[in-house]
């Protein structure tokens, strides 16, 4: 039976087109049990769903995904109709699209089509899959990406290849709006594929924030355009190097799955590969009386320092669209700074005693300065705030350390201050057996506070430090322990049953898997 029928009213994004079989009637089935469902590969788990025994198939040949009439985003809107392209591969593979002759018609209102997401962005949807049509309800673009891989994982194949969808109504919007994963390409460089494929895992996830940790002290990969000589001094290689056509391509890739990219440059410390391409920039370390050879933190105390600072930063806040930049600010070690004569002396004259917090303070405080100023806002690791730098309210402070994160997260909030919270998500670390139900059964808001402060708590992060992560190793090292954190941070707090979340877990994993080694394939034809 083919349908056409499209419903809707006029607010909507997009419209899956169906095609579908006749229906086998049945009572609908809100919630639970969904494991035993052919539907209970979803994840992470909707806010509200409603899925109907009735199953409808699809064919192949007339399954289409369109724009729904009078929706604000229309075909001009290049986003969709490559998320379009995209899950119809996912589906049925990548030889099969064809754009049914659409000329593309230039529509003026987007619905921040052509924006890039925000902390602030509008990921919610509506899911109605009918005999007649599937529609896929969203005010904004994110949302419809979210839709459509909600979509995407509601398909199953029968025995005999046909490919089926049960009646489903679905409504689902994000717990925290900052889920985000960390990947560090200073210890180990990591391959632009890597990054991609690590995006295209992200979207499986709903995680909506590449939280990219681009330098440190091993090595400096960003090749910046007002300093080339930090890559060219500070890079492993000339060739393990992100050059702005790189850092565009990543940044536009994640834009189609709604995805942020916030840069992390950390300072002061952490910072031995920036020394090498940037003289003086890092504090001479003394054995005695004499310069030892090694070096330290950034040197805060010359006028060079935040003279650099503030041209470095400049270009930083171009080249990344997103509103934050990431500054960093973590296990600054004081042991050169003490040793330094100069570095005494200053810290006698701006009467900070023997207290080198108050340096780092200081140093820290001049470059959030300098970048407020450049219409950005700052993420900064805890040790910011708790070396008490005076920090803008809007800043973010990232909570990292050990098990005692919800006093901190107390602390943190308390103060006023907005938080994101990585402590418990250390995915590089591994164990024996199946750690994923440790991250799993984290409840991010159990800490003591009021409801004030609870809102302060805007998500979480996975962490994938370098040190031992290459690409041979990042994919199956992140995923899909990391879908255990992107669940938390998308579902509601009542979805904790480990078994139910292990049953669609286990489906899920294969979905990736097989979406993710058939990537490799698709682009290898297609380059
Ligand atoms: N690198 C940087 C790291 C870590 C941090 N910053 C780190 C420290 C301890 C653990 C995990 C990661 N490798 N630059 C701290 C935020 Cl357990």
């Amino acid at each position: 039976m083919v349908t056409l029928a499209c419903m809707g009213t006029p607010d909507f994004l997009a419209v899956l087109h169906v095609r579908t079989g006749w229906p086998l009637c049945g009572l609908w089935e809100c919630e639970r049990p969904l494991s035993e469902a052919p539907s209970g590969s979803l994840w992470p788990l909707p806010r509200s769903l409603c899925i109907s025994p009735s199953r409808l198939q699809l064919a192949q040949s007339r399954f289409q995904i369109v724009h729904g009439p009078g929706s604000t985003a229309g075909p001009g809107c290049s986003l969709l109709q490559d998320a379009f392209r995209r899950y119809y591969e996912y589906l049925f593979g990548y030889t099969k699209w064809q754009n049914h002759d659409r000329k593309p018609l230039i529509t003026s209102a987007d619905s921040e089509c052509d924006k890039y997401p925000a902390l602030t962005s509008d990921e919610a949807y509506q899911l109605s899959i009918a005999e007649s049509a599937a529609v896929l309800k969203a005010e904004k673009v994110w949302g419809a990406l979210r839709g459509l891989e909600t979509f995407s994982q509601l398909v199953y194949e029968d025995d005999y290849g046909s490919f089926l969808i049960n009646e489903s109504e679905i409504t689902d919007y994000p717990r925290f709006a900052h889920r985000g994963i960390l990947i560090d390409t200073s210890r180990h460089y990591l391959p632009l594929k890597s990054i991609l494929t690590n995006l295209d895992a992200m979207a499986f996830n709903k995680f909506n924030v590449l939280h990219w940790h681009i330098v440190d002290d091993q090595s400096f990969p960003y090749q910046s355009v007002t300093f080339p000589e930090l890559s060219n001094k500070g890079a492993y290689t000339y060739n393990h190097i992100y050059t702005p056509t790189d850092v565009q391509l990543v940044i536009e890739y994640a834009r189609l799955r709604g995805i942020r990219v916030i840069p992390e440059f950390d300072t002061p410390g952490n910072t031995e590969s920036w020394g090498k391409g940037q003289k003086d920039l890092l504090t001479t370390c003394y054995n005695g009386k004499q310069p030892s050879g090694s070096y330290g933190p950034v040197n805060p105390i010359l006028n060079t320092t935040y003279e650099f600072v503030a041209e470095f930063f400049k270009e930083i806040s171009t080249v990344f669209p997103d509103a934050y930049i990431h500054f960093g600010g973590d296990e600054v070690d004081f042991t050169c700074w003490r040793s330094n004569p100069d570095v005494q002396d200053f810290m006698k004259k701006q009467g900070f005693g023997f207290d080198y917090t108050k340096l780092e303070s200081y140093y820290i405080k001049e470059v959030l300065e300098t970048v407020s100023s450049l219409n950005k806002r700052s993420m900064v690791w805890q040790e910011v705030f708790d070396n008490g730098v005076k920090i803008k309210p809007d800043t973010i402070v990232e909570v990292w350390m050990g098990h005692l994160y919800p006093s901190e997260l107390s602390r943190v909030t308390k103060a006023g201050y907005t938080t994101v919270l990585a402590a418990p998500w250390y995915l590089d670390y591994i164990s024996y057996g199946q750690d994923w139900k440790k991250y799993y059964s984290v409840e991010p808001l159990d800490f003591l506070g009021c409801e004030m402060q609870k809102k302060l708590v805007v998500g979480g992060e996975a962490c994938l430090w370098g040190e031992f992560v290459d690409a041979t190793n990042l994919t199956p090292r992140l995923w899909p322990r990391a879908s255990a954190v992107g669940e938390r941070l998308w579902s509601s707090e009542n979805v904790t049953n480990i078994k139910d979340a292990y049953n669609r877990l286990a489906k899920h994993r294969c979905r990736m898997q097989d979406i993710l080694s058939l990537w490799h394939c698709r682009h290898l034809t297609a380059f």
